[in-house]
């Protein structure tokens, strides 16, 4: 019975390489530039978490806040003013919202990430970076997208490691 175990196992570590990947291109990281002479910029670090997404927002230049921050759709060239998905409000530069939205809708959708100088100065921008389209994100972080080719992958060790295990016990029982 060992053997099986072994194979097994095997079977599950190359199924988890196989699969591994695709966990690290569900982190992307959009660039924030100042607006309007702001000073403000930085990073927005989106993390897939199923089918809502982590934003956490981290400027340097920020003032104490609060800051209005939202998703918009649009380009930070030509933006909807209307926002799509509110942020939490920026403070010294730190924001963190889980929305609820797919990180891969995102990246279709065409949308970006703004902050406005203040509540009662929402009408000025001073932060904003675009989402990247999935297909100009892949070859940039050099990580493959979730695909087919990785569960075939793992779908492939799991079958050699059952048909490694199955060989094992007929071997035994012939003994
Ligand atoms: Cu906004």
């Amino acid at each position: 019975m060992k053997r099986i175990w072994v194979a097994l196992a095997l079977g599950a570590l190359l199924a988890l390489f196989a699969v591994a990947p695709a966990s690290a291109a569900d982190e992307v990281t959009v660039t924030l530039s100042a607006q309007n002479d702001s000073g403000e910029m930085g990073t927005a670090t989106l993390t897939a978490m199923g089918d809502q997404t982590r934003v956490v927002l981290n400027l340097t230049g920020a003032p104490a806040g609060p800051q209005p921050a939202h998703i918009h759709e649009g380009t930070c060239a030509n933006l909807n003013p209307q926002p799509r998905y509110p942020l939490t409000n920026v403070e010294n530069g730190q924001s963190e919202t889980m929305v609820p939205v797919s990180l891969t809708a995102l990246m279709n959708g065409n949308f970006a990430i703004n902050v406005h100088k203040s509540p009662q100065e929402a009408a000025v921008y001073v932060s904003c970076g675009n989402i990247p389209a999935v297909a100009q994100v892949a070859p940039g972080t050099g990580h493959p997208r979730t695909g087919a080719a990785g569960w075939l992958a793992g779908g492939a060790a799991v079958i050699g490691a059952l048909a490694i295990g199955g060989g094992a016990l007929l071997r035994r029982r012939a003994a």
